[in-house]
């Protein structure tokens, strides 16, 4: 019979990040604890966003998980240790409390479903949203405040840095514990209004090597990896933070593009070799190099992560020529006007001497459409009762019921 204790339900979102100087590589596998420091950018949620809701009740059984409505396996070592964490958090507020607000009890289970608005594992950084969302739902509702880099880290590393919008450093840290590897702000949302970002979705696949067997084959076999994390990026962030802070976008999208370059050598330094690029994104990276020496200056700057989709940053002045630029090198194969998404973009043509320049034979299709967006928020409590994925029975709500 059902208890008269209603359940706690609560519902939040959470961004994807991009980093511009990259993690890869762990000096501790469980604690997840990266071997060097890496900083990144928040997508604005109106376009890419992950969706959680979370219901604790003295009716439940057992622990479940929904991701994208399919049942996933709670036991899942990653998923373990997020609710680990969160109740050891839990547990430790307790005991410091009155008995006033006192959160839901430890020993009731909880249920949570999650939903991405764009396609998992394609490259688009869905498991850093995702475990954001549920370490910060999860906190939510267990009435967990504080630093929660630790538990969103314990799922996917680069999840720690979506725990903040705007431009985030994820510190590596030096303790063997872990405690100082935390995510900190750079600069809020609104530091940086005139930056713009497109998500050129080269493949909606599924990647063929996960990053965290990637990672540990790089760290395993890669010496330029080793002299990356030593030598190179700690000079990188130091710098990169000083081109966010004085809004030097030549600096900043120099720095951004060799760091994504370095990141996909020390890939390919990797043994057996990883290689996350396809033709489509090299054809793109060399787009953007036509482009700007067209211009006489770095206007636009591409980073690619453990896929082959190219992140664009750009000033909202050069969005259009630029879209035009990619819209003439990857004619779409169809439906032409659902190339491009997210925020507007006006359409202009492209001058003849800037399709002169960029000269490469042009490939239909090549780039399958066009996300636009720009900074945003860190993640979000959605107090409309609407936005639950859960019904009030704690199972998944029926999008149509939605
Ligand atoms: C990053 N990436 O800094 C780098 C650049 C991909 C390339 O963080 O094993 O999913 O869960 O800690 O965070 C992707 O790795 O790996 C990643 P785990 P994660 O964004």
């Amino acid at each position: 019979m059902a208890s008269a204790e209603p359940p706690v339900v609560v519902t939040c979102s959470a961004p994807v990040n991009i980093a511009v100087i990259k993690y890869w590589g762990k000096r501790d596998e469980e604690l997840v604890l990266p071997i060097n420091s890496s900083l990144s950018v928040t997508l604005h949620q109106d376009q890419l966003k992950t969706t959680t809701t979370a219901a604790i009740s003295k009716d439940f059984s057992e622990d479940r998980v929904w991701l994208n409505g399919q049942e996933q396996d709670v036991r899942q070592p990653r998923l373990q240790a997020c609710l680990q964490e969160i109740r050891r958090l839990a547990r430790k507020r307790r005991s410091t409390q009155d008995g006033e607000s006192l959160p839901p009890s430890l020993s009731y289970k909880v249920h949570v479903a999650s939903e991405n608005n764009f396609p998992t594992a394609a490259g688009l950084a869905s498991s850093a949203a995702g475990y954001a969302c549920l370490a910060y739902t999860l906190a939510r509702a267990y009435g967990v405040d504080g630093d929660l880099s630790e538990v969103a880290r314990r799922g996917s590393g680069s999840a720690c840095r979506s725990l903040h919008g705007g431009f985030v450093e994820w510190q590596m840290g030096t303790r063997a514990d872990g405690k100082d590897s935390v995510a900190q702000p750079v600069a809020p949302e609104s530091h940086w209004p005139q930056l713009r970002v497109l998500i050129l979705v080269v493949s909606a696949d599924r990647k063929l090597m996960g990053s965290t067997a990637g990672m540990q084959t790089s760290v395993e076999t890669s010496a330029l990896l080793k002299f990356r994390a030593e030598a190179v990026v700690p000079t990188r962030l130091r710098e990169m933070g000083r081109c966010i802070l004085e809004r030097d976008f030549q600096g900043f999208a120099q720095l951004t593009m060799k760091d994504s370059n370095q990141f996909h050598a020390t890939c390919l330094d990797t043994f057996p070799p990883i290689s996350y690029l396809n033709d489509t994104s090299r054809r793109i990276i060399h787009l953007v190099h036509r482009f700007n020496a067209h211009h006489g200056q770095t206007k636009v700057a591409y980073t690619f992560d453990a896929g082959p989709n190219a992140v664009i940053f750009t000033l909202e002045d050069t969005v259009a020529e630029f879209v035009a630029a990619v819209r003439h090198s990857f004619p779409p194969e169809a439906n032409g006007d659902k190339f491009l998404k997210g925020l507007p973009v006006a359409p202009v043509s492209l001058p003849d001497e800037l399709k002169t320049a960029l000269a490469l034979e042009p490939i239909p299709g090549g780039v399958k459409y066009i996300i636009s967006t720009q900074v945003g928020p860190g993640p979000q409590v959605l107090d409309d009762p609407k936005a639950h994925l859960l019904g009030p029975d704690g199972l998944l709500r029926s999008r149509s019921a939605a």
